[in-house]
């Protein structure tokens, strides 16, 4: 294998444990605190998890180690999209395992949740450890997007882990995999199998956090590298002062991503899909709001200026939700048949106008004709619109300069207005993790290591007080029954993790908005760099904005 220069220094890198840990496997002890519950729903909750509901939550301490000494044969998976330090969950989970007792084992299972339904595995050792600490991807074992949720195929992967003498599954994933591994955990406990399932909260989207899981990793290198691009481009921008540049950057549903990168780099604008939901925003309030603070700077002599729009911004314009409804149901089965058939545009434009409801139409109609094609030429394979590839950077330019159009021949705006589009997101997601997401990644994996040894299921690996020097972290676990809520998913009532959005009255958010109306006039660009990996501290280790601010 080729190495740069840097993957050669990573690999001598030791990321930092919580205080608790760093003594040795022989001096970690267990503190049980007490029951739990779920956030809601808690007696639908307790009924369908009636073998891992209610257990404590639990903190490790300095101090004589009591679990039993049992040899682990341990299977992981990494699962859902790829996030910057999952290598070295895996890293710390192994270490962890074989400073425990040098014949445990690590097996990883290929392809996410497949493997373990294909048996399809890899036993690891130092030397294949050794070429992936504290590297940035999933390429270890790769990761996939299967749900492991029917009785089936719990049945399939009980038969696998019990071919391989597994006694425990780590599932390193985001909500839903974390609400599988609950399912799964209760599996196997009511099936008597004795395997325990650990989970570790993975997302660069930031959105599986709650009261006790501070962050899911992956978030902090992730949006650092989406802050370096956008600062980069700020500068680019002030330099220039020709361009207006609309960055879209990845979030599937939540805004976080776009909220921490909107701190990092003070752009004129960033949307928040949370706040568009909740003032119930519609596409041409938002479009004025832009174009405000292209014709106030333009005012100013500045034709130029960043705005941020975060990827599932679409679905949080309730005008635009309905019109995808719509659009769903006008294609449903045999009309998709029908309407591929149409042999032109126009044809086709006929088809929607005289299909979908008058307010729907009006919706349709003021989009630009590149979106209009996408929303019907790109669809799932149920039929569905396929909303993510909605390119939300472009529909809001070109509805700005369609706005500006207007008050330009109402003489009201006399600017020019050049926009330049970017996408922001694969570029994040195998960033070498940043030393935080090293640390936090590698104390995750030990920690798993732990809550396995000392014989917990369906927990979720803890490490909090993550804002203050790894030193003060605190290690433990936290049954995942506790952060589960009933749903309503695909038209049947389910047990789930509950995602987190931006919260409106946070701390976050709340700065943001006593800050943005100076941010949309004035240029106020922050230039945040590249990750830095060495020098002090004060560079190196620092967390999110996001962070520092919920934790004051
Ligand atoms: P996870 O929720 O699995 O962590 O993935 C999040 C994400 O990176 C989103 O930000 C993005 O919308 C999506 O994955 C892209 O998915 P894919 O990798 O399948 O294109």
């Amino acid at each position: 294998m080729n190495l740069s220069p840097l993957q050669t220094a990573r690999y001598e890198y030791s990321p930092k444990l919580p205080g608790m840990l760093r003594n040795g496997i022989s001096e970690i002890c267990v503190k049980e605190g007490a029951p739990t519950q779920s956030v809601a729903d808690q007696d639908k909750i307790a009924a369908l998890f009636p073998n891992t509901y209610g257990k404590c939550e639990i903190t490790f301490e300095k101090g004589q180690n009591t679990a039993p000494a049992k040899k682990q044969v341990v299977g992981v998976i990494l699962s859902g999209g790829q996030a910057p330090g999952g290598h070295n969950v895996i890293t710390g989970l192994y270490d962890a395992l074989k400073a425990t007792n040098k014949e445990n084992v690590l097996l990883g299972f290929k392809g996410g949740p497949d493997g373990l339904l294909k048996n399809d595995y890899v036993e690891f050792d130092d030397a294949f450890i050794d070429a992936y600490r504290n590297t940035g991807g999933f390429d270890i074992i790769g990761s996939g997007r299967t749900k492991l949720e029917t009785e089936e195929q719990f049945n399939i992967v009980a038969e696998n882990a019990k071919k391989n003498g597994l006694t425990a599954i780590v599932i390193i994933g985001g909500d839903d995999s974390n609400t599988n591994a609950a399912t799964l955990a209760e599996y196997m406990a009511a099936k008597g199998t004795g395997i325990q399932v650990i989970g570790c909260p993975k997302t660069i989207d930031g959105d599986l956090k709650n009261e006790d899981i501070e962050a899911s990793f992956g978030f902090d290198t992730a949006t650092k590298t989406y802050s370096e691009l956008i600062g980069n481009i700020e500068r680019d921008a002030n330099s220039a002062k020709k361009y207006w540049h609309f960055v879209k950057v990845m979030g599937r549903s939540a805004s976080h991503v776009a909220l921490e990168c909107a701190l990092e780099t003070q752009p004129n604008i960033c949307l928040i899909g949370e706040e568009v939901a909740a003032k119930k925003m519609s596409l041409a309030q938002i479009t004025n709001y832009i174009a405000d603070s292209v014709a106030n700077r333009a005012a100013n002599g500045d034709n130029f200026g960043v705005a941020i729009i975060p990827e599932g911004i679409v679905e949080f314009v309730p005008e635009f939700s309905a019109l995808i409804a719509e659009i769903n149901e006008l294609l449903a089965g045999e009309a998709t048949d029908k309407f591929n058939a149409l042999p032109t545009w126009d044809d086709k434009y006929a088809f929607i106008k005289a299909g979908l409801s008058e307010s729907a139409f009006a919706v349709f109609d003021i989009l630009p004709a590149g979106i209009q094609q996408q929303l019907f030429l790109e669809r799932d394979p149920h039929g569905n619109v396929q909303v993510s590839l909605i390119e939300s950077e472009k529909l809001f330019s070109e509805l700005v300069k369609n706005e500006l159009k207007k008050r330009k021949a109402a003489g009201t705006y006399n600017g020019k207005f050049s926009p330049l589009h970017h996408f922001f997101g694969y570029e994040g997601r195998c960033a070498f993790p940043s030393n935080f997401d090293a640390d936090y990644c590698y104390s995750l994996g030990y920690n798993a290591c732990m809550l396995i040894q000392y014989g917990y299921t369906g927990y979720l690996s803890k490490v909090s007080n993550i804002s203050k020097p790894a030193e003060e972290w605190v290690a433990g676990g936290m049954p995942i029954t506790k952060m589960m809520n009933i749903e309503r998913r695909n038209g049947a009532d389910k047990p789930v993790i509950r995602k987190a959005l931006v919260e409106l009255d946070g701390k976050p958010f709340k700065f943001f908005e006593a800050n943005r109306e100076k941010w949309a006039v004035e240029t106020c660009f922050t230039y945040p760099g590249a990750i830095q990996y060495y020098g002090p501290s004060s560079v190196c280790d620092i967390t999110t904005r996001t962070l520092a601010l919920e934790k004051g």
